[in-house]
């Protein structure tokens, strides 16, 4: 379907996957991936043919990493790395804190024992890393649902306002190479919580705070479709400079509708010079966390699905 958008403005460079496709315009394209499917010939397959940015499903999050307090385990996350770096993939970090999938010991601490916590975590993960993360999600879904416009209400929350900074701070003295992302869902399009998001990469610029890049999910369905400003959202925050990436993109439906609605993300991201790649949710529809809503780009076979016709993406 990259191929397909692509097609409509470079007829006869149009590359042949997902990855060269975008490579030609500057951009990646990635795929979340899980450690124990690379032992699938037919993921790894597509994997290796299609991609060239993997973010671990699973595998970096902090009940992963950090099962015990200060005991590090990187078995799995280091199998995606290694992969990645032996099939010419760059890697996306998800994600260094997040009110979800902490480890229960980190659920039991509060207050400066767990800001402190926080810090060691980061600093022990990114510097385990260093050098071989793209682009890192540092803080995940912090912002609430809704009209609020407020943070979201969590043990990290709880330590403090700024514990935010905090932590983009921490992650840039570990590797001061990788970019540096916030990352969100339901901040697609403007709405109260995409605009408070955009408050705080405001603030973050004006006083110096290190941040590269806002991560937009991008999980859709019926419930939750492709916003119509969803390109005008991109580009605001891009004009706050920082790069923008569409990071777990996955659209549930079948068929020519579902292709167009990726074909509207793909040139929504190429409309934006500073999208800088899209990665999706998985592989087949099968590996998807929402897998009966059939969201992703290949069936449960491993088939290509069909890309749109050119008639029905002008
Ligand atoms: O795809 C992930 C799934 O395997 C896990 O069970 C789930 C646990 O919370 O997390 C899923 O990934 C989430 C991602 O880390 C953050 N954004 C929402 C994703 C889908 O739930």
């Amino acid at each position: 379907m990259f191929a397909a958008t692509v097609a409509v403005t470079s007829t006869a460079s149009a590359g042949t996957t997902l990855g060269t496709s975008a490579a030609e315009q500057g951009r990646y394209f990635g795929a979340a991936v899980a450690a124990n499917k690379l032992s699938d010939a037919t993921y790894v397959g597509i994997l290796n043919r299609e991609f060239n940015m993997v973010t671990p499903e699973n595998e970096m999050k902090w009940d992963a990493t950090e099962p015990s307090q200060g005991q590090f385990t990187y078995t799995n996350a280091d199998r995606i790395v290694s992969h990645a770096q032996t099939n010419g993939m760059r890697v996306r970090g998800h994600a260094l804190t997040w009110h979800s999938q902490q480890p229960g010991w980190a659920q039991n601490i509060s207050g400066s024992a767990l800001r402190q916590a926080m810090v060691n975590h980061i600093t022990q993960v990114v510097t385990h890393y260093r050098g071989k993360i793209y682009a890192w999600d540092v803080v995940n879904e912090a912002f609430a649902d809704g009209g609020s416009g407020g943070r979201r209400d969590s043990n990290l929350q709880r330590t403090g306002n700024d514990w935010i900074e905090v932590a983009f701070r921490t992650a840039r003295a570990a590797d001061p190479g990788a970019r540096l992302c916030y990352n969100d869902y339901n901040t697609d399009g403007q709405n109260a919580k995409s605009n408070a998001v955009y408050a705080v990469v405001q603030d973050f610029k004006a006083r110096g705070v290190p941040i590269d890049c806002v991560g937009f999910q991008s999980h859709f369905n019926t419930a939750s479709p492709v916003p119509g400003d969803y390109q005008a959202n991109l580009q605001r925050f891009a004009n706050l400079g920082v790069d923008v990436q569409i990071t777990e993109l996955d659209i549930e439906g079948s068929g020519t509708t579902q292709a167009d609605n990726y074909g509207r993300v793909v040139r929504a991201c190429l409309a934006v010079s500073r999208c800088t790649g899209i990665t999706v949710w998985g592989i087949r529809d099968t590996d998807s966390w929402r897998a009966s809503g059939t969201p992703l780009l290949f069936d449960g076979s491993g088939n290509k699905k069909p890309r749109t016709p050119r008639s029905s993406t002008p």
